[in-house]
């Protein structure tokens, strides 16, 4: 069975001091990352997403701690356990997205695609579920 998503080692070099991890466009993400955002300090029990992107590409890295993406293509739902800094999760468009299971202290780290542009969420499931069968 085929993967909703694919997880991408994240090249990093270790010395005695500490450990170095970098993302660029090529053999680890297939996009010229034009922005970053984190999302970090989440409530107990509370969630993030629930909506898709129609064009968005992303690159989700649990940089602390350890939390779930839940995807959804409209027809099959796949979970991701994501929990280190040296792997990320790589989101093409078309999926709806839940992030659940923050523990505390965890950082989401995104790199996406694109700028900002509400015009690209479908925030909507029954929406987008109704997109997907026109697609
Ligand atoms: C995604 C998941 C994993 C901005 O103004 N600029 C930004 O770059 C972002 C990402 C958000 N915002 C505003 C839009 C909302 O008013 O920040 C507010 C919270 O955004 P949202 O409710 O979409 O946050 P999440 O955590 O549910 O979703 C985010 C991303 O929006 C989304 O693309 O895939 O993280």
């Amino acid at each position: 069975m085929s993967s909703l998503a694919k997880i991408v080692k994240i090249p990093t070099f270790v010395d005695p001091t500490g450990k170095l991890g970098f993302v660029q466009r090529g053999a680890t993400i297939p996009f010229e990352p034009r922005r970053v955002y984190y999302i970090f300090d989440v409530e107990p029990d509370c969630n993030r997403g629930g909506h898709a992107h129609k064009e968005l590409q992303q690159l989700v890295i649990a940089l602390c701690g350890n939390f779930t993406v839940k995807l959804f293509d409209g027809f099959v739902s796949e979970e991701f356990n994501l929990n280190s800094p040296t792997e990320g999760l790589l989101l093409e468009p078309g999926l709806w997205r839940e992030l659940t299971d923050f523990t505390e202290g965890s950082v989401c780290l995104v790199l996406a695609s694109a700028p900002y542009d509400e015009s690209d969420y479908i925030r909507d499931l029954n929406e987008f579920t109704a997109w997907v069968a026109n697609k």
